[in-house]
């Protein structure tokens, strides 16, 4: 059939699902679909076709092959009671879609293959065109990709909802060692990866007032009139699980303009008024925020969320009408996760569509609302948390308002009985803070409505008890939990470092990417030296690829056989990659100074995109920069120092770093960091970390052995003590080799002599140093010169790297969406039986799978 190719094509059989241009699995049908993608889809012949076509016409054949599995997945849940997961978030980092769908459905080599036969030896070279959506500003967003991924692998019915920006997150390019941001048109070239659905397209208002009214039972009700209304349009991607036939789907709402209030401005001659309506509503989805804090755009960010919290419900309420299941049964069918606060808002959205336009009853309304939603806490810092001002909550959405105070009026009413006269304790609980400039708490609003409030690691979620939430622990014990985050182990590993992944396969077999917890099977060769040896080997291997990356993006050549040590994530104060900077420079004295003869040659590594408004975190990256340019152009360093800042840092650009790390530095100041995830993507590939007892590291230390992990600084509580009474100068005098780093800095060392340009950050530093960088530093160092020694014994290191991968499976997502579907959510599995007649078309039908059955291939 495929001889004679590529021109020849073939028809696929009416209303067949199963036709194997579409959906069949090897490479001749791979090759088949991407002919007739070309041809017919677009519009090219073989022959004329570039890499992008090429990039496209395989991504389109490869969707084919997810849409019986997706569509069977639907249909199978719409004629079942199976609850269903609703993961509402306003960022989803889901990254390249492409190489993960390949080995998602197990046909990485047929695509391979298949490329061939147009010309193209490396797959990369195709991979490599796509555009990753960066719909996420970090952690937060990639979390919940990854949590996707694992509800589809785990076959756990799910959507996840949110925002189709359509522009994400900046790129950054880096000018004269300075951020410089770039707008991300990621849509430009076209994304094969949506599918828009324009027929379930759903209204929401903003603005307006209320009116109350009896309705023909001499009830009373309320009806919202909005000012304006914005449309929502649903487009889906969906999220195949691996090696299963659950593909779950993420459904983004693009924010369109309404025709039918134009209408009237048109008849009354007010063309421009008209149209700008439609210009307001178009730029609702135009735009992700980064998380700056700052004020700006405030008011379109609580227009973002409610937008697509409201379709969101909306389109759940729809699903359930069209099934004919009584809205009573709302929490029987959906279990809503609030990512953070930032989907808060469905608190007072479902109690609105409840009492407004199903008409229930306040206590039937609450009650479903707060069996529905459980709400998931990221973050500690005060400035992090949501706040709205009355004026501007009340203007955008008065019903809400109105709504919220009810819930408040009701909830203060049972604290009071339960805590007589203690205003204090009212005053910290109430969703409306009234001291100052008043406004609404989106913490405590999703606190009180949600039946679960979960911590992301077991000290954030201790700390969300006993700082953050303390009187409504001691209202409700049992609503606070923990369920540590995780990453997926297909992604970040399998797909990431296919090199390790093939040894992993040869030493414990392939269930791991499954089960990470086979990972322990590793441990028998934890003495063995000939398998230890293969261990460094593969680790060099993939540096030598990072090496190339580097030299190709900075123009540095680095040394694979160097340490590679890596800091990848946010720059934030918190995070301190000033400590790393000071570190750095540190080393670079004692080599200068001769006395380094005994350290590590090390390639220092960072990445990562600051807020466009946080200045201080761009004169960090500025730092890292000059450091970069005095260090590696100085002959005493080669050999045995290079620093390295790679631009515009995403989810590609991790997928190659985390492989090649040998150290991760995971250094924020204790307290700080509610988990971190991408210390998990290090351990699991085998870099060992150097950390400070915050967020995950406290469980990731604990798994691998204090003796594997290069743990150093002040705990949450000496850093609370601390607080009272730092002063930072002091600490100038105390700490050997610290005077002579900062007067390196002040005397322009790393700034072309300019002595002024780094003074804000040294200021910082000595003045309040509200990160506690210098109370850190010396331990930091003893800890990197345990690191120097560490790497010194080859042998003993690689020991400790096996440990780190052999210990890393509790941080698989799919043991964190475990935790959530059974304790939380109350989802089962619900495995999606497919079958194919090509005669007569695909059946899609339901019944209990066999074994094999359950398999896609
Ligand atoms: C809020 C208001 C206005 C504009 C932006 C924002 C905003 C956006 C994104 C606030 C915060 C975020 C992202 C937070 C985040 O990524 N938190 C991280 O979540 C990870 C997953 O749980 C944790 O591992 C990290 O520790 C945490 O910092």
């Amino acid at each position: 059939m495929s001889e004679h190719r590529p021109m020849d094509l073939h028809l696929p059989t009416p209303g067949c699902y199963a036709d194997p241009d579409r959906s069949g699995l090897l490479s001749e049908d791979v090759f088949d679909g991407m002919t007739e993608h070309l041809f017919y889809t677009l519009g090219k012949l073989a022959p004329t076709a570039s890499r992008h076509d090429l990039y496209m016409a395989l991504s389109y054949a490869v969707r084919d092959r997810l849409m019986t599995r997706y569509l069977a997945g639907i249909e199978a849940i719409s004629a079942s009671p199976a609850r269903v997961v609703a993961y509402l978030s306003a960022e989803f980092l889901i990254g390249p879609q492409l190489g993960n769908n390949l080995l998602m459905l197990g046909i990485q080599e047929e695509a391979a293959e298949a490329l061939r036969r147009f010309g193209i030896n490396d797959i990369e070279e195709i991979l490599d065109v796509e555009e990753e959506p960066g719909l996420g500003n970090g952690g937060l967003g990639r979390l919940a990709a990854c949590f996707l991924e694992s509800m589809a692998s785990l076959q756990i019915p799910a959507t996840g909802y949110g925002i189709r920006y359509e522009f994400g997150i900046f790129d950054q390019l880096i000018r004269d060692g300075w951020q410089v941001e770039i707008t991300d048109k990621w849509l430009k070239a076209g994304w094969p990866w949506e599918i828009p659905h324009p027929d379930q397209a759903c209204f929401v208002g903003f603005g307006g007032r209320t009116e109350s009214y009896r309705d023909e039972h001499g009830n009373y009700r309320v009806r919202w009139i909005p000012a304006e209304h914005a449309i929502g349009v649903p487009h889906d991607v969906p999220v195949l699980g691996y090696r299963v036939n659950t593909c779950d789907r993420l459904r983004l709402w693009r924010a369109d303009a309404t025709e039918s209030f134009d209408f009237y401005a048109f008849n009354s001659g007010d063309y421009y008024g008209a149209v700008e309506e439609k210009v307001g509503s178009e730029t609702l989805s135009k735009v992700l925020y980064p998380n700056d804090g700052t004020d700006e755009g405030r008011r379109l960010r609580l227009k973002q969320q409610h937008f697509f919290v409201s379709c969101s419900l909306q389109d759940m309420i729809r699903n359930l009408d069209m099934r004919g299941i009584p809205i009573q049964e709302f929490p029987d069918h959906w279990a809503v996760q609030l990512n953070d606060t930032h989907p808060a808002i469905a608190v007072a959205e479902l109690m609105r569509l409840l009492l407004d336009d199903k008409h229930l009853e306040w206590q039937e309304a609450w009650e479903i609302t707060s069996r529905s939603l459980s709400y998931t806490n990221h973050t500690l810092l005060p400035e992090a948390l949501e706040k709205w001002g009355l004026d501007l909550f009340g203007s955008l959405l008065p019903r809400h308002l109105e709504l919220i105070y009810e819930i408040n009026r009701r909830f203060l009413q049972q604290v009071r009985l339960k805590y007589p006269g203690n205003d204090q304790i009212l005053r910290r609980v109430s969703i409306i803070d009234e001291e100052g400039n008043k406004c609404v708490r989106m913490a405590n609003l999703a606190t009180v409505a949600a039946h679960h409030v979960n911590g992301v690691a077991a000290l954030h979620s201790e700390l969300v008890r006993s700082d953050l939430f303390p009187e409504f622990a001691r209202l409700w014990p049992d609503k606070f939990i923990n369920v540590t985050n995780g990453v997926t182990p297909r992604r970040w590993v399998a797909l990431a470092n296919p090199q390790l992944s093939a040894l992993l396969d040869e030493a414990v077999g392939e269930g791991w990417v499954r089960d990470l917890d086979q990972l322990r099977g590793l441990e028998r060769h934890v003495d063995d030296d000939a398998f230890l040896e293969r261990w460094g080997a593969t680790k060099l291997a993939v540096k030598h690829h990072l090496t190339q990356y580097i030299h190709r993006h900075t123009g540095v050549l680095v040394d694979p056989a160097s340490m590679f040590d890596v800091q990848v994530k946010r720059i934030h104060e918190y995070k301190r990659q000033h400590l790393n900077a000071l570190g750095v420079i540190a080393r670079y004295l004692r080599i200068k100074n001769g006395q380094g003869d005994h350290l590590a040659p090390r390639t220092v590594v960072f990445g990562g995109k600051a807020a466009p408004g946080y200045y201080m975190a761009k004169l960090i990256i500025r730092f890292i920069n000059g450091i970069a340019e005095t260090v590696n152009a100085d002959p005493d360093m080669e050999g045995r120092l290079r620093v390295i800042f790679l631009p515009d840092y995403n989810v590609k650009l991790g997928e190659r770093v985390y492989p090649a790390a040998d150290l991760s530095e995971q250094i924020s100041t204790a307290g700080l960091e509610a988990s971190g995830t991408g210390n998990m993507k290090f351990c699991m590939n085998g870099a060992l970390t150097i950390g400070t007892l915050d967020g995950a590291n406290v469980e990731i230390r604990q798994q691998v052995g204090e003796e594997n992990f290069f743990l150093f600084g002040k705990t949450t509580e000496q850093i609370a003590e601390l607080r009272n009474g730092y002063r930072p100068w002091e600490m100038i005098g105390a700490v050997p080799e610290l005077p002579e780093v900062l007067r390196l800095v002040e005397q322009g060392h790393f700034s072309n002599g300019d002595g002024d340009l780094f003074r804000p950050l040294l200021e910082n530093l000595t003045g309040r140093d509200p990160f506690f960088v210098l109370a850190d530093f010396q331990a930091y160092l003893e800890a990197q010169d345990r690191v120097d020694q560490a790497w010194a014994d080859r042998r003993h290191w690689n020991r400790m790297s096996l440990l780190n991968t052999a210990r890393s499976g509790l941080f698989s997502s799919d043991r964190s969406i475990r935790e959530y579907a059974q304790t939380i959510w109350d989802a089962q599995e619900f495995p999606v039986t497919i079958t194919c007649d090509l005669d007569r078309g695909t059946q899609l039908r339901r019944r209990s799978p066999s074994a094999e059955e359950q398999q896609v291939r």
